[in-house]
């Protein structure tokens, strides 16, 4: 049997590419899979037979590594969240939420942050210093200018990645930079509310030349954190990590405990001020959760 991944799930059939032939099939998919619950998604792994007139049937999904619920995608090696230093302002809040859900996701991620000509190189680094110190890779791009495509490409290469991050910062113009023929739709950010409406809505993986797979996608669409318990929040700051089990109180909730070694490293500003009181709002949304608000 034929083994291959599905790039793109549309009205009923599976476009799979062949590991051996390189080729994409158009795909049905076995009832008996149907029956037992068995679905496959975009990014699955699939074996599959081929039809004499070409087309093919999946008979087997493989065991997936991972998979996000929105977008509906399995298999990923890693999430670029794609951010713009301005137009949309850059939303720390968002950032810090989205850095969240990978985590909890268990993804690389690479923080991209596009349209850098409109403020400046220096500007951005500067802002983005906190993220780079916790041990984020951050890479700063402009379609416009032609800066850091190379540098995205790189992280691209033989990888399966997800594009992540507010509607109108630039995540189609970046892989239509990056990977000519393409020719993924762009939309116009509009000028009232400088917010793009997201113009790139069903889930395909696009093949670029480096051997590499991108789903351009919005990108975790269900921002909720609010299936985190309270507890396990704190890990999914990695700048908290080394002062987890320093607190006087166990567990610590660092928020209204004395003699918390997190809230210390605030104070000497060994944790990023802002990043710190993201987790305390994200805390409270997870608490007002539990207490069924
Ligand atoms: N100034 C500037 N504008 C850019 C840059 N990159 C993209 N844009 C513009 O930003 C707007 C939005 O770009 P898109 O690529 O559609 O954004 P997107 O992130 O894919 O948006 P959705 O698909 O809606 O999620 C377009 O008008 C682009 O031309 C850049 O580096 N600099
Ligand atoms: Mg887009
Ligand atoms: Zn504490």
């Amino acid at each position: 049997m034929r083994e291959g991944r599905v790039l793109k799930a549309l009205g009923g059939y599976f476009f799979v590419h062949d590991f051996e032939s390189k080729e994409v099939y158009r795909c049905t998919i076995r009832g008996r899979l149907k029956k037992e619950d068995c679905d496959v998604v975009t990014g699955d792994l699939v074996k599959f037979d081929l039809l004499d007139d070409g087309s093919g049937v999946v008979e087997e999904r493989l065991e997936r590594k991972n998979s996000l619920f929105r977008p509906v995608i399995a298999n990923i090696d890693q999430v670029i969240i794609t951010f713009a230093i301005l137009e949309p302002d850059l939303d720390f809040k968002l950032l810090d939420r989205l850095l969240v859900l990978a985590e909890v996701a268990d993804l690389e991620v690479t923080i991209c942050i596009n349209k850098v000509e409109l403020a400046s190189l220096e500007v951005a680094k500067k802002r983005l210093l906190p993220y780079q110190k916790v041990g984020y890779r951050v890479i700063y791009t402009s379609v416009k200018e032609e800066l850091g495509l190379n540098a995205l490409k790189e992280v691209l290469k033989d990888n399966v990645s997800v594009f992540a991050g507010p509607s109108g910062v630039g995540k189609s113009s970046l892989l239509n930079a990056i990977q000519p023929g393409l020719e993924l739709k762009v939309g116009e950010v509009s000028q009232r509310i400088k917010r793009g409406r997201h113009t790139t809505r069903h889930v395909e993986l696009l093949s670029l030349d480096n051997q590499g797979w991108v789903a351009d996608t919005p990108g975790f669409s269900s921002l909720d954190l609010s299936f985190i318990t309270t507890e396990k929040l704190q890990y999914f700051f990695p700048e908290f990590i080394n002062y987890l089990g320093q607190c006087k109180f166990s567990p610590c909730s660092h928020s209204h405990e004395p003699q918390c070694a997190v809230k210390e490293a605030v104070a000497v500003e060994e944790i990023a001020t802002h990043r710190y009181q993201n987790y305390l709002q994200f805390l409270e949304e997870v608490e007002n959760k539990k207490r069924g608000w």
